[in-house]
């Protein structure tokens, strides 16, 4: 069957191009909670390139984005509640750029921005466990950092108390302009203004790898919403056994449908795959971009 990206290539007159999955870096590399925690809190340093730069981000199209390079793609970073954590940020593109990290009780002076070529560094403890967004802080256009891919996940996992599990970590959020003839993506500013994206996507790409996992074995999701909009995140087949507002335990709800992620927060929820099959994580309110790949494929096998 002809994919649908594909049928609106072609009616949008643009050209077809090969599907890139092989530029797409490793998608599911977590390291997880037992051996992000260890024995003992410990002192974290994480550091981070601000630029600008051409992403690969799948079906055969790329994306003109702000990022944070040496925080993996998309920007995934593991801590543990009571670790001591450094963020270092150089601005190595063409403008200022900052860092707002939602775990911290910090002030906000600290976030930047810096100017091209500066760098800011703040450190602080952990306390409290969740799924975090960090994102650019440019004064009064951060807004417009964010819906360039300036964005990223900090999961600090609670140091007791979580069951085993497959662990996976997923961060929605938008392209905010339409494809040129190359495929490429430029973010539009009456889109941004709008907060009306041309395709919403996880990881930030169009292409997910299978997550395998055996039949009733626990799988823990971390996940953060970059926005826009609420995220209605449900399992195609299955039911979030627990809930974790914010991705923290002590919020905990049970047996829950599809759990609600609002813009600029996260969440941690807990299922199971009943029988082999694939079950499909979605934004159940934005299914309207299931044929962009916005759906990540658990597998049951
Ligand atoms: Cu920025």
């Amino acid at each position: 069957m002809m994919k649908p990206i594909v049928l609106f290539a072609l009616l949008a007159g643009l050209p077809v191009l090969p599907a890139h999955a092989d530029e797409l870096p490793a998608e599911w590399n977590l390291a997880g909670q037992a051996a992000t925690c260890g024995a003992r809190p410990t002192a974290r340093t994480f550091t981070l390139m601000a630029r600008e730069k051409i992403v690969p981000i799948g079906m055969g199209f790329s994306a003109d984005q702000m990022v944070y390079e040496g925080a993996g793609a998309p920007a995934l970073l593991e801590a543990c509640a009571g670790d001591t954590v450094t963020f270092i940020l150089h601005d190595t593109g063409k403008m200022a750029h900052g860092l707002d990290v939602h775990a911290f009780f910090i002030s906000p002076e600290h976030f930047g921005p810096v100017n091209e070529g500066g760098t800011l560094t703040y450190t602080r403890k952990v306390t409290l466990p969740g799924a975090f967004f960090f994102h650019c802080a440019s004064g009064p256009i951060t807004d417009v950092h964010i819906k360039s891919g300036m964005v990223g996940a900090l999961i600090v996992y609670p140091r007791e108390g979580l069951r085993p599990a497959k662990e996976i970590a997923v961060l929605q959020g938008g392209f905010f302009g339409e494809p040129d003839p190359h495929g490429l993506i430029e973010p539009e500013t009456n889109r941004i203004m709008r907060n009306d994206p041309f395709i919403l996507a996880f990881n930030g790409r169009l292409e997910h790898d299978p997550v395998h996992v055996q039949p009733h074995q626990l799988v823990r999701v971390w996940f953060v919403n970059a926005g826009p909009g609420t995220s209605s995140v449900h399992v195609i087949g299955t039911i979030l056994e627990r809930f974790y507002a914010s991705g923290n335990p002590e919020n905990v709800e049970r047996d829950v449908q599809t759990g609600l992620v609002p813009a600029g927060g996260g969440a941690a929820f807990e299922l199971r795959l009943p029988e082999p099959g694939t079950y499909p994580l979605v934004d159940h309110d934005n299914l309207r971009f299931l044929p962009f790949g916005m759906a990540i494929p658990l597998v049951a096998d």
